[in-house]
């Protein structure tokens, strides 16, 4: 591994370095609004042979960073990749996402075991392997898993859905039956993470995209509890290494997430007050965010004053920007060109 780290500046918050202007990247920077992922997409054939094929994985990791030279790429995969490797069946259907057969059963959970996860966690390593020996020595490499509690939520329903109703009543029904799957999926994030920083990541994120749909008490045992332990044990194999989490729709209960996960920065989504971002950073936590993805389709004017807001809202704070959530598939490039230009147009 080469490592002139300190040239990455997307680092630097991290270290307690306030940088103006702010390290920038976009969740989903790569995907479906680039010309040339759809080229590459087309060419694996599916959606998770794209994942499990490092040269092309690699490939779609850089395309937007040759384009616009964001601060950080993020390593091209899935988070269904991890309940794949475990061996349930996970398809990708052509514009209709996601499609797993559904484990909703104590039984359908033993067909699921750590041990076969060896061979597609290594092609994934590999892809991040290839990311850091092609990227800029000045680029950041993100690796990434979804948190146990959201992919449990796939896992369970069979694909995505507005409530997560399937995954949450099996948490009511039976806690200690559900906690076994939350306890497989949290080992596996756990090896996964630590495979990605051994094969050259900079920086971790964990996506917890459906942390919004939980009562309290629900969210301190689901949602804080297992990505406490996946921080740990990362942390104790890896010192050092920035671990952000994203706990989506999460803003009301931020404060105790940061606090029982001990994550070292915070993801914030776009209904998240730029006020609570301000002040979160203020007690020292990397903040990480929220522009809206829409305002990046429609862009124009409204862009650049939102851009500016949110850069001088948290100027001289530890931030990085992004958006509140993934970049959207019709998004106009020029417009993601436009935003990085704005936001490092000026210090
Ligand atoms: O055909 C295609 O090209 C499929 C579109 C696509 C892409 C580009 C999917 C299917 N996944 C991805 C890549 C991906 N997914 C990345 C890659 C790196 C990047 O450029 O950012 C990452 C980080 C993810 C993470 C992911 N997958 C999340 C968490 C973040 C979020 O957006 O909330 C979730 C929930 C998924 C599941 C998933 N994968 C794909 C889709 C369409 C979905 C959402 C399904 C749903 O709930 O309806």
């Amino acid at each position: 591994m080469d490592s002139d780290v300190s040239e990455r500046r997307f680092l630097d918050p991290f270290a307690g370095k306030a940088v103006s202007p702010p390290p920038v990247w976009l969740m989903r920077q790569a995907g479906r609004y680039l010309p040339e992922y759809r080229q590459v997409r087309v060419e694996a054939g599916s959606f998770l042979k794209l994942c499990y094929t490092p040269r092309l994985a690699a490939e779609v990791t850089l395309q937007p960073i040759r384009r616009f030279g964001f601060d950080a790429a993020i390593l091209f995969s899935d988070i269904l990749v991890v309940p794949d490797a475990l061996g349930q069946t996970v398809r990708f259907e052509e514009g209709e996402g996601p499609r797993l057969d559904p484990v909703q059963t104590l039984a359908d959970l033993d067909r699921l075991a750590l041990s076969k996860t060896g061979s597609k966690f290594s092609l994934v390593c590999e892809t991040v392997e290839r990311l850091r020996r092609d990227l800029p020595q000045e680029t950041a490499l993100i690796g990434f898993c979804g948190a146990p509690w959201t992919v449990a939520t796939y896992v369970v329903e069979g694909r995505g859905s507005a409530d997560q109703s399937a995954a949450r009543h099996w948490a009511y029904r039976d806690p200690d039956g559900f906690q076994r799957l939350i306890a497989l999926l949290t080992d596996a994030s756990i090896e996964y993470l630590s495979g990605q920083v051994r094969a050259g990541a900079d920086a971790l994120q964990i996506f917890d995209s459906w942390a919004g749909s939980l009562a309290d008490d629900q969210f301190e045992r689901w949602v804080i509890g297992p990505t406490a332990k996946i921080v740990r044990e990362v942390r104790a194999r890896h010192p050092g290494v920035p671990i952000i989490g994203f706990p989506r729709g999460a803003a009301a209960l931020l404060e105790g997430y940061i606090e029982g996960t001990s994550v070292d920065g915070v993801s914030c989504d776009t209904a998240c007050p730029l006020g609570l971002m301000q002040q979160t950073a203020r007690n020292g936590q990397v903040v990480q965010g929220n522009l809206d993805p829409l305002l990046l389709v429609s862009g124009g004017d409204a862009l650049d004053r939102r851009v500016d807001e949110i850069r001088a809202a948290m100027k001289g704070l530890p931030f990085i920007f992004n958006l509140g959530h993934g970049i959207v598939p019709d998004t106009p490039p020029d417009n993601v060109a436009r935003l990085v230009k704005r936001l490092r147009s000026t210090n």
